[in-house]
């Protein structure tokens, strides 16, 4: 019993150094070819050029608003739309892209998402009654 405990202590020990040795090795390696090392892990690539907007978010005496009343892009385009509340207590919902962000007052809130469907679709704030108030738009996708 003694005998194959030692045997297998070494054979542990053995595999241990042999992967301790492999990895300095393989560090060795990376260290003489440091673009390869320093490369960036790979993103997905958007699916289409970007399409960049701003709104506001903000409720006066009329209602609660968008600035921005409507989004036209092209199907496969990525829409990058930069809000900001400047007013009250909103959000960006625009459910057939389970979108749904909290606007923080005075924040630029980036919502950034691909167009992969054609059709006409309603973003709106959720908060109770903004939407009949009159905040929401139109993402129109070609
Ligand atoms: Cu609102």
């Amino acid at each position: 019993m003694g005998k194959i405990l030692v045997i297998a202590i070494i054979a542990a020990v053995a595999v241990a150094g042999y992967a301790l040795v492999r990895n300095s090795k393989t560090v060795a390696m990376d260290s003489g070819s440091q673009e390869v090392a320093m490369e960036e892990p790979t993103t997905e690539a958007p699916a289409g050029p970007v399409k960049e907007f701003t709104t506001t978010a903000y409720n006066d005496e009329a209602g609660a608003w968008f600035s921005l009343k409507e989004m036209r892009v092209k199907k496969g385009d990525t829409v990058r739309l930069t809000a900001t509340n400047t007013k009250g207590m909103h959000d960006f919902s625009l459910d057939e892209f389970g979108i749904k962000k909290n606007l923080l007052l005075n924040e630029a809130v980036t919502i950034e998402f691909v167009a992969d469907k054609t059709g006409e679709f309603i973003y709106y704030c959720s908060m109770p009654g903004h939407r009949a108030k009159g905040q929401w738009g139109k993402l129109i996708v070609e």
